[in-house]
């Protein structure tokens, strides 16, 4: 047992301190009083979950720790302070799931500690969320003089259409999305009536905005006008962008399908803020005469002086192509709005692409 209890109480360190980490961030670099309280609440809870086995102390012994000389060189350089709060996340999650793991062990008495424990991993987790949402910035968009430019660059967007959400109300597969790491919304309901527009994207509006992900309404400039969205996304036959900046001006952003260079720089010309870039697969959610794939994306990015969406098809099995051909952000519908686990897939999507943007940098090293 006492070794067990040696584990909890490292564990119990580590956690606590990751909190302290996050929470020092809230409250200094953010002045956030609601996320910082947050943050002291579950130091708390963890505290009281744990004051059961108040004899813990007596189980540290650092000297005799062969762990604490083991460090690598990741742990002694952060590039910035979302780093630093990634990094405490991340050992937030593995400490809590250390103690949750050892807490099953401990005797009936302390029966108690393995699920309060999980139920606190949990809330670690939509905190963490949260504050990596205020805290680590959106890719910056390097034009082609190599100056950062206008708005970032998203990740990974979802298109949200209630019908494809085949297993799960929209709901759920948006808070999912949201809780995965999602950090843009687009709202594509093409059969909706205004007041049901309306309705919809303030909902996703008020789900999106404390977890800072971008909200988008596609088509209708007026109506994320009205609610408040972030921007607007619009196609070939829409609205030209320079009839929707004399309504909306800056207030929104600006993004138009391209499927190939010369409507890209048309874009560009009449002030879109990012291009979609697509289809580069076959998809049915949308019919479409030809498939430009990866080699426009690729053309795009030679180019480059709009950030991008790629759009048509995407999937965790495809993705990787786009990473080689250059992709930074991708849009996609189906593959998450008709997942069994909407949450689980666009965890994939995001992992193989930094898995692949890894792989790719490693190659071009010198
Ligand atoms: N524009 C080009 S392809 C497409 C749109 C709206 C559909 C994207 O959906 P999916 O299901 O990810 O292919
Ligand atoms: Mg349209």
């Amino acid at each position: 047992m006492p070794n067990i209890l040696r584990i909890i109480d490292a564990n119990a360190n580590r956690a606590r301190e990751a909190l302290r980490v996050m929470e020092e961030s809230a409250r200094f670099l953010l002045d956030d009083t609601e996320l910082s309280a947050e943050f002291k609440m579950l130091r708390h809870n963890l505290a009281v979950v744990l004051a059961p086995l108040d004899m813990l102390c007596a189980n540290r012994n650092t000297n005799e720790d062969v762990g604490t000389e083991v460090s690598t060189k990741s742990e002694s350089t952060r590039e910035s302070t979302g780093h630093v709060v990634l990094a405490a996340g991340k050992r937030l999650s593995e400490a809590f799931r250390v103690l949750e793991e050892y807490g099953k062990l401990l005797p009936p008495s302390a029966s108690n500690i393995a699920p309060s424990i999980e139920k606190l991993r949990y809330q670690g987790y939509e905190l963490e969320q949260r504050l990596a949402r205020l805290m680590v910035t959106p890719i910056p968009h390097f034009g082609s003089t190599g100056h950062s430019v206008g708005m970032g660059q998203w990740r990974l967007c979802l298109l949200l259409t209630e019908a494809l959400c085949t297993y799960h109300p929209w709901q759920h597969v948006m808070e999912e999305a949201i809780r995965s790491g999602v950090d843009c919304i687009q709202l594509r309901e093409k059969n909706f009536n205004d007041r049901q527009l309306f309705k919809r994207a303030q909902e996703i509006i008020k789900w999106s905005r404390p977890h800072a992900v971008s909200v988008i309404v596609n088509d209708r400039p007026d109506i994320a006008l009205v609610c408040g969205a972030d921007g607007v996304h619009l196609g070939q036959n829409d609205l030209d962008i320079t009839e929707v900046r004399k309504i909306a001006g800056r207030q929104l952003i600006v993004g138009l399908s391209t499927s190939d260079l010369k409507q890209a720089e048309d874009a560009q010309i009449s002030g879109a803020d990012y291009c979609g870039v697509g289809p580069m697969f076959p998809t049915s959610t949308k019919y479409k005469k030809m498939i430009v794939g990866p080699d426009y994306l690729y053309q795009y990015r030679q180019w480059d002086k709009l950030p991008h969406l790629a759009i048509g098809g995407i999937n965790p099995r495809n993705i990787g192509r786009l990473v080689r051909a250059g992709v930074r952000g991708i849009a996609v519908s189906s593959c998450v709005c008709a997942a069994r686990d909407p949450g689980l897939v666009v965890k994939e999507l995001l992992n193989v692409m930094i898995a692949t943007e890894s792989q790719v940098s490693k190659q071009l090293a010198p």
